[in-house]
């Protein structure tokens, strides 16, 4: 079912980046009606929210703010062995997120002229959460442990009313808020959801937020674009990918399990096997071939490698591999080689990067300790996946003394000249006046 590309003669990076198609997802279009939605919702508040309740999920819930005693029920419901994992997941991504945080700088540009860099956390978040055909509590931990270990003090998730749950989230998204420690949830989604978390709507007690994160639908995706000069947002969730580089050492069996289990998100994921062995291909292919069709997921599974978006290529070597890869940027990179090392010495661009047998991307998803969050649809090339670093602002403490000051009076009074701006000039030498020694001021 997996298309084959033989790539054995490689093209240049245009022509790879055309021979690897995405599937299409047009924000743009969604962008008139969300930011319709997110306007109705910033005019009317709590009222449009109720509206597009009943609108999109089919439910006016009782009441936007999920109560506590919902939220502590939902965690007392779940099944213990779910609990556990859970808190075993939020216990290593926070190991991992924390050590995120960068250190702070401190540079000494000249004798006495230090810049210093200290990495703030945000004021305030809003964590997205979709409710639709997939329903997903680990994207709950990766978003929200990440903006705790930033050290953001104050977190409101959102994610849609369900009319099967009495118009509350679905209740393993509260539940994993209340393991998160997180209290303040809505029962709001969609378009109009974006917005009410980054303009706020006074009439719930819902304050706006500074960062808007999490993925969701095309209509999300577009009202994210929306507020974005409002709020900062993370980078666009698409549908997963994943790409394995393998050699003739890769165990064909554990390859396509992973294929596979990318390939059960969605009709439209990704996967992509790129080796320099024709026999690693042909054992993948028959072990996708039989995997595929006795998994739970068959039907979507099938749609998925089936489709033109993924595909089995055929390269000359590692290094035209890794060319590949690059020239596709995929969210999650797997690589089973001889030499994996040798291999990701020469990858630039992948959201994350998975080395040997025994670091799937399932074990990214839940439990690696890194963040599941990740760019996908290229844009691997421009940004990173979700972090501590999304909730935090490095900022710049500048520190000199007199003699320092002094070093660069002429120059900074000589720019500030050509810059037409000698207020500037004067606000240096001002310091340097005999005026200023009698006064003991310097
Ligand atoms: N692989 C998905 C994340 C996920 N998998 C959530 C399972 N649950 C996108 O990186
Ligand atoms: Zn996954």
């Amino acid at each position: 079912m997996l298309r084959r590309l033989d790539l054995t003669d490689l093209p240049d990076e245009q022509a790879l980046r055309a021979l690897l198609p995405r599937p299409a997802i047009d924000v743009e279009a969604a962008l008139p009606a969300a930011a319709g939605l997110v306007h109705d919702v910033r005019e009317r508040g709590a009222e449009a929210l109720l509206e597009q309740a009943e609108r999109f999920d089919r439910v006016r819930p009782e009441a936007l703010r999920v109560p506590a005693a919902a939220i502590a029920a939902a965690r007392d419901a779940l099944e213990p062995a779910v609990r556990a994992a859970l808190e075993t997941a939020i216990a290593r991504v926070r190991v991992g997120s924390a050590a995120q945080v960068p250190a702070p700088t401190r540079a000494e540009v000249a004798p006495g002229a230090v810049v210093e860099l200290r990495w703030q956390p945000v004021d305030r978040v809003g964590l997205y959460v979709p409710g639709g055909k997939a329903v997903y509590p680990s994207s709950v931990v990766m978003n929200v442990v990440a903006a705790q270990a930033a050290g953001v003090p104050s977190i409101a998730v959102a994610s849609p009313a369900q009319a099967d749950h009495g118009g509350l989230p679905h209740p393993t998204i509260l539940a994993a808020c209340a393991l998160l420690g997180v209290d303040e949830v809505y029962a709001m989604g969609g378009a109009g959801a974006i917005g009410a978390l980054a303009h706020g709507v006074p009439g719930i007690g819902l304050a706006p937020v500074d960062v808007v994160t999490g993925p969701g639908n095309v209509f999300v995706a577009a009202a994210k674009r929306a507020v974005a000069g409002t709020v900062r947002v993370d980078s666009e969730a698409g549908p997963t990918e994943i790409l394995v580089i393998a050699d003739a050492t890769a165990d064909a069996e554990l390859v396509a399990a992973d294929l596979v289990s990318q390939a059960e998100h969605d009709e439209l994921a990704s996967a992509v096997l790129v080796t320099d062995d024709a026999g690693l291909a042909d054992r993948v292919a028959a072990a996708v071939e039989r995997r595929a069709v006795a998994t739970h997921a068959a039907e979507r599974v099938i749609a998925s490698l089936g489709a033109e978006q993924s595909a089995i290529v055929l390269v000359r070597d590692l290094d035209d591999a890794a060319r590949v890869s690059d020239a596709y940027a995929p969210e999650h990179l797997e690589i089973q080689t001889a030499d994996d090392d040798a291999v990701l010495a020469r990858i630039r661009h992948a959201g994350a990067i998975f080395l040997g047998p025994f670091a799937p991307v399932s074990l990214g998803d839940y439990a690696a300790g890194s963040n599941h969050v990740l760019p996908t649809g290229g844009q691997a090339r421009r940004v990173a996946g979700l972090g501590a670093a999304t909730f935090l602002r490095p900022q710049q403490v500048v520190r000199s003394d007199r003699a320092a000051l002094a070093a660069v009076r002429d120059a900074v009074v000589a720019l500030a000249g050509a810059e037409g701006l000698p207020a500037h000039g004067e606000a240096i030498t001002a310091r340097f006046e005999p005026a200023q020694f009698e006064a003991g001021r310097v």
